[in-house]
């Protein structure tokens, strides 16, 4: 292998002026780097290129490195060459993140790809469009807003230009959970309405009783009890005296709340003192006794939270 020299030192030229040897003019391009109190000596001109030091000057000169693609961005180019031939092939769409809470916006890009795998802005405006989950528009700057969601939910939209598509995929986020359709503000989760009542059906509103047990549907959810069946609620079933002074309490309910048995003396201006606290998971059907009921009248009541 023989070396290309830049020698400004005059120590092997003629007169001190600056002259090149240029014994591998094919491979000059990787070592065509000087300063003015600097020999350069390439070394090495193998096919992966490699390292070069003289003084305070460190040349990474790999032929590899010539041409290649870079990436900025949507925005992918090659280098390396005089120009750079293409057909615009296909759209893509794009956002970032992909996620976008409900209510919420988020900026989509389209770019054109081209035949030899590079991408590039396009001449012109997209038509963008919703294509499908719960997207309320894309704007025609693609400025795509969230509707509302019961739960976190796929969504698309669709970027037309010059007879091609791209699409993109995001994620709605619930970030609100009791906001949805007729669902909205009435204290009960939209999610759990949806399961039991489907989307937009009167009958899940949380004052609704459409199973007819007496307990409105927000009760059914703050019980973990189901509203479609009139068998299922929170409730006492039974008081009975047990031993000298305590009381048996029977209940049913669900099984996810935590559930409160409470007494009174009085129904006027009552005065709740708890009784027992039963945590989840519950027993459908359970009892508990209240040892000090003495043999005065008390009033028994149950509550749910969740
Ligand atoms: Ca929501
Ligand atoms: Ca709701
Ligand atoms: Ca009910
Ligand atoms: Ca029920």
């Amino acid at each position: 292998m023989r070396t290309a020299l830049i020698d400004s030192s005059g120590a092997g030229g003629r007169g001190g002026a600056t002259w090149i040897v240029a014994a591998l003019a094919a491979f000059a391009l990787a070592a065509a780097t000087a300063a003015a109190d600097t020999v350069m000596r390439t070394s090495v001109l193998d096919a992966g290129g490699g390292r070069s030091t003289a003084g305070d000057v460190v040349l990474d000169a790999t032929l590899g490195g010539i041409g290649g693609l870079c990436a900025n961005g949507s925005v992918t180019g090659k280098m390396g060459y005089a120009g750079q031939l293409y057909d615009a092939a296909g759209l893509t769409a794009t956002a970032s993140p992909t996620n976008v809470a409900e209510g919420g916006t988020r900026q989509l890009t389209a770019a054109a790809v081209n035949d030899d795998d590079t991408r590039g802005e396009l001449d012109g405006t997209p038509q963008w469009a919703v294509a499908w989950g719960p997207l309320a528009s894309v704007s025609g700057a693609g400025l795509a807003s969230a509707g509302a969601v019961y739960r976190d939910t796929p969504a698309g939209a669709r970027a037309v230009y010059e007879a091609k598509t791209g699409t993109v995929s995001l994620l709605v986020q619930d970030v609100n959970p009791d906001n949805y359709g007729l669902y909205a503000s009435d204290g009960v989760p939209d999610g759990w309405q949806v399961d039991a009542f489907g989307e937009e059906n009167p009958l899940g509103g949380g004052s609704a009783d459409p199973d007819g047990d007496r307990v409105p549907n927000s009760g059914e959810y703050a019980g973990d009890t189901d509203p479609n069946d009139e068998d299922s609620f929170l409730g006492i079933t039974a008081i009975a005296r047990e031993g000298g002074t305590g009381a048996r309490v029977w209940w049913q309910g669900g099984q996810q709340a935590t559930q409160y048995v409470e007494r009174s003396a009085s129904l006027t201006g009552p005065a709740w003192r708890p009784v027992r606290t039963n945590l989840p998971p519950t027993a459908a059907f359970t009892n508990c006794l209240d040892p000090s009921a003495s043999n005065a009248v008390f009033y028994y009541r149950i509550r749910a939270v969740r």
